[in-house]
Formats: structure tokens, sequence, C-alpha cells
């Protein structure tokens, strides 16, 4: 774990600040790739829409990346954006793009060995963290986004030209209903979990997991009427929470002590889960051994000697019945 400060890197012994409390910080790169290259809401143009040109470096671990992941196999954009797959490994030099894990690609483009050698590529006096996803422009050879929130928007609409995709998960006329939905979820689970995990004062621990099961009881009862979270179709804000869930059981529950409750406790949330994970091409962008590893192996102040637990065995492929909701 560590950063780059004006271009050296420097680690960091724990992950949350004197109140005891975990603050995610701040994306660096904000530009977008819109179909012509104009400006996108933040950033700066200049990133038109292409075949082959850009390329994600992910982590299969990580719930940000893989909100990423899931996108670029909806979109069909798999054969034109490129992949390079971290090691699940988080260590003292950051992500690295070591091979020795199945799965973990190393890096398809330049032969690095750490993903930060990536972000001093932009800029060799950088001043940032080192997070995936990453967005890699090619041709600029720059890094044209870090924040997987707007990579998802650019996936979901930029390339359509090129790939006949109008699939559309964030439709126009539902944006206002989407945003408190995700700003919830976002605040109180997809971070909340990270918040009871890695607080180092009790109360910090209890107002994240209070907040975070406060949601998971609102989001339970939302889908015993809801079959998806805005209703009958299904939205990024989906997505975007489904990252989470697969991960709850095996990581959250344990390594970060989200334990009030397993997710195959809540049978809306459960069946939900599993209808998602079963959408054509999801399941293939889920990798419980990376998860698994990555967690238990790359935060010392949580579980310094990186024992890695035995289960559990979770069976996402079991039949739902959430088609009862058609009509909701
Ligand atoms: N806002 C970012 C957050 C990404 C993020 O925090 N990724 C984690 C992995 S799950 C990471 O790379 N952490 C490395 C670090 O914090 O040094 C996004 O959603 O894309």
């Amino acid at each position: 774990m560590g950063r780059l400060v004006d271009g050296k890197w420097q680690t960091e012994a724990q992950f949350a600040g004197d109140d005891g409390s975990f603050n995610r910080q701040e994306t660096t790169f904000r530009n977008w790739v819109t179909p012509d290259g104009a400006p996108g809401p933040s950033g700066e143009g200049g990133f038109p829409a292409a075949s082959g040109r850009y390329h994600l470096y992910v982590s299969y671990a990580c719930p940000w990346a893989h909100r990423t992941l899931i996108f670029r196999r909806l979109k069909g954009l798999e054969d034109h954006i490129g992949v390079s797959v971290v090691h699940p490994d988080m260590l003292d030099e950051g992500w690295e793009l070591r091979t020795d894990f199945p799965g973990a690609t190393g890096d398809r483009l330049y032969g690095l060995e750490t993903l930060k050698e990536l972000y001093l590529k932009t800029d060799p006096d950088i001043s940032t963290k080192v997070t995936v996803p990453v967005l890699w422009d090619t041709e600029r050879e720059t890094i044209v986004s870090n924040e997987s929130a707007e990579i998802i928007r650019m996936m979901n609409s930029a390339w359509d030209g090129i790939t006949g995709n109008t699939d559309d998960y964030w439709p126009e006329a539902m944006r206002d209903e989407i945003a408190p939905v995700n700003d919830r979820i976002y605040d109180t689970v997809n971070n909340g979990v990270y918040k009871a995990g890695f607080a180092t004062k009790q109360s910090a621990y209890d107002t994240a997991v209070g907040a975070l099961f406060d949601s998971l009881d609102w989001l339970e009862d939302r889908l015993s009427t809801h079959r998806y979270l805005m209703g009958d179709r299904i939205t990024e804000a989906d997505w975007r929470l489904l990252t989470t869930l697969l991960r709850f059981d095996a990581v959250y529950h344990g390594h970060f002590k989200c334990n009030r409750n397993k997710l195959i406790e809540f049978p809306n949330l459960w069946g939900y889960t599993r209808e998602l994970y079963q959408h054509p091409g999801v399941a293939e962008t889920v990798h419980m051994d990376h998860i698994v590893r990555h967690y238990h192996y790359s935060h010392p102040s949580v579980n310094p000697n990186r024992i890695i637990p035995i289960g559990p065995e979770i069976d996402f492929d079991a039949p739902h019945d959430r088609a009862r909701l058609k009509a909701a």
C-alpha cells in the first residue's frame, strides 16, 4: 500500500486517519471517451471512441474494477478494449503485474512490472494513489480515467457506433431516480464495507457497520417488490451493487467484520445476486480465487499473518425465483 508523491513511491502503514475512519481518496484522472472526442462532463477532450485504442488495467479482486469488466462484456467491447489483469497480492510496491497467479496476465502493452510505472508514464512527477481500474489511451499514452463510475458510463454509450450494441444501463429518463440510490449504496455498501473493515476505532466501525446493515435491510425490502433496484429494468445501479454483494460472504463478512448477517440470509438480496450472476456473460467476470487471495493477503493491518480461510463455498448458480416479480 502506498502512493506516489512528486513521482516517488511512499508506503503507508495503515488505511485509517486519526479518528479511526477510512477515507477514500479523490480520483485523479477524470477524462471521458466520447463518440467524437468532444470533452465529457469532466476533464479534457481528445479521447474519441475507437477500436483497439484503449486498454483496461484491472484487478479481478477489486469491486470497482469488476464493474468495468461487467460493462465491457455486456456492451460487446471485448474485441475493442484490451485488458491487463494485475496479481491479486497488493504489497509494498502496490499493484504488481506479475504473472505467477492463474489469470494474472502481466502488462500486455509495455511489460511493466508494477502499476505505478504506468502512472509515472503519464507524468514522472505525479502525486497520486495508484488504483485500479485504469482506462489507458495507447495513442496519447496517458490515463483517460481511473474512476470506475465514469468508465462504466463511457462504456454504456461511447462505443455504440462501433459495436452496434445500444443496450442502455443509464437511461436518460431514469437518471434522477438512479442518482440517490447510487449515492446511498456507494456510501454505505460499496464503500461501507471498507469503512467497517479498515476502521481502527470502535466508534468508526460501529457507525459504518450500522449504516451498512441499515442499507442492506432497505435493499432487502426494496427487492421484495422490485425485481431490480429501479423496477423491471436492469440499470447501472444493479451492476454497481452486484460487485459488492458477490464478495460479501467470502471476504466482507469475515475479513471486514461485516457479520451481523451473511448475504445468503437475505432471501431477496441473495436471489437477486444469483439472478445477476447468471445473466449471460457475468459469471465469467467473477474470479473468487483472486478475491479471496487479495483481501486476506494484502491488508496487514487487518490480517497480519495472511492466513487464507477455508471457505465458504457459495453456489451462485443455484436457481432463483426472481421472475415472480416480473410485473413489479
Ligand atoms: N474511485 C475509484 C476507487 C478505486 C479503488 O480504490 N481501487 C482499489 C482496489 S479495490 C485500489 O486500487 N487501491 C489501491 C490503493 O488504494 O493504493 C473507482 O471507483 O474507480
